[in-house]
């Protein structure tokens, strides 16, 4: 009789929909950069704390829509990586909550004064392309050097970069434009390119590596992921528009609903550690410049003292109305054009 009590008490409790509990001992990650990235953090994680991690790889777009949809209910504790603007987004929709680490004090302040408190900053990356010389020398064509030689019909079908609809460095590409020539000069340049675009991929990563496999001639991306594109044997080379790129500043958040919230914060002050930074180099496949001055930075990272980039205005272009309004005004103006 006692334990059909204790059966029936158990119903009652579960029917009454208490916000899901998380299980015990864990952390539910959304995952944004390089899965290989993920994949370490997942393995390291543990032996550093004794919880278990679980994750979601997802671009950085496709990230914060899932943490729009999930407001009331999210089953993410921490968002882990993922390019800075849509972190502001989604601190400015509380949907995050902005805390300061342990490791706050020694994370690079030129990171820190950039994102002004809205979330953390966990590494930096330069935007750029991936090039495949090889077959711009088939195609007899030059390489290109600034935004505006890509728009060159020469360059017809040989360009991929990222939707901005889930590709946070998508949309870093788009603002970037905006910011160094105007937006209606910017939309006159994207509506060139865009005859010349052979695909926009869902992911950062994915046009270097559609141009290291020589399936276009200029793949859009962050120059690290290149790097990582060269350093496994592809055939390409690596740059930046000499008239002007952006940058990340990749974001760490804390999810402001989480029913689990030591845990997040156990996971986010770990992640800021030298040695969980050292796992992106060393396990990642990922050679971002690391947010703690206390983490090397791998040899292989791109210097921002090596390109022309701007200074990226975070807060204005991560301001909800602003992001939205320019990825809405692309996928209306630029991506339904015919080629
Ligand atoms: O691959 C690493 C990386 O480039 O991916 C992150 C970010 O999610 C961009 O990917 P999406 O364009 O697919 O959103 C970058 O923050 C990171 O450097």
């Amino acid at each position: 009789m006692r334990n059909v009590a204790l059966v029936v008490l158990a119903l009652i409790v579960a029917s009454l929909g208490v916000a899901s509990a998380a299980p015990a001992g864990r952390v539910t990650v959304l995952c944004s950069p390089n899965p290989a990235w993920c994949d370490a953090v997942k393995a390291e994680f543990p032996k550093a704390t004794g919880l278990q991690v679980d994750f979601v790889r997802l671009s950085s777009g496709e990230a914060l829509a899932r943490l729009r949809a999930e407001r009331q209910n999210p089953s993410f504790d921490v968002w882990f990586g993922g390019t800075g603007d849509p972190h502001i987004v989604a601190n400015e929709e509380g949907l995050t909550e902005f805390i300061r680490p342990a490791a706050w004090n020694d994370l690079r302040q030129e990171f820190r004064e950039a994102v002004a408190g809205k979330y953390i900053p966990l590494y930096a990356g330069i935007l750029g392309w991936a090039l495949n010389e090889r077959l711009l020398q088939e195609k007899n064509l030059p390489v290109p050097r600034t935004w505006k030689d890509i728009a060159d019909p020469r360059y017809r079908g040989l360009i991929a970069y990222p939707n901005p609809n889930t590709s946070g460095t998508g949309y870093t590409m788009l603002a970037t434009l905006v910011q160094i020539y105007g937006e209606k000069a910017a939309f006159d340049l994207l509506k060139a390119i865009h005859k010349n675009v052979a695909e926009y991929t869902r992911s950062g990563a994915a046009p270097g590596q559609l141009a290291g496999r020589g399936e276009v001639a200029v793949g859009i991306t962050f120059i690290h992921d290149a790097v990582d594109q060269v350093l496994k044997g592809f055939p390409i080379t690596y740059n930046a528009p000499s008239d002007g790129t952006g940058y990340e500043i990749g974001g760490l958040s804390l999810v402001k609903a989480t029913p689990n919230r030591a845990n997040a914060l156990a996971f986010i002050n770990w992640a800021l550690t030298p040695a969980a930074q050292g796992l992106a180099a060393s396990d990642g496949q990922s050679y971002q410049i690391p947010s703690n001055s206390k983490t090397p930075v791998p040899s292989t990272s791109p210097r921002f003292q090596a390109f022309k980039v701007i200074k990226y205005d975070f807060v204005k272009y991560g301001t909800a109305s602003v992001r939205d309004g320019l990825v809405k005004k692309w996928t209306t103006e630029v991506f339904p054009l015919p080629k």
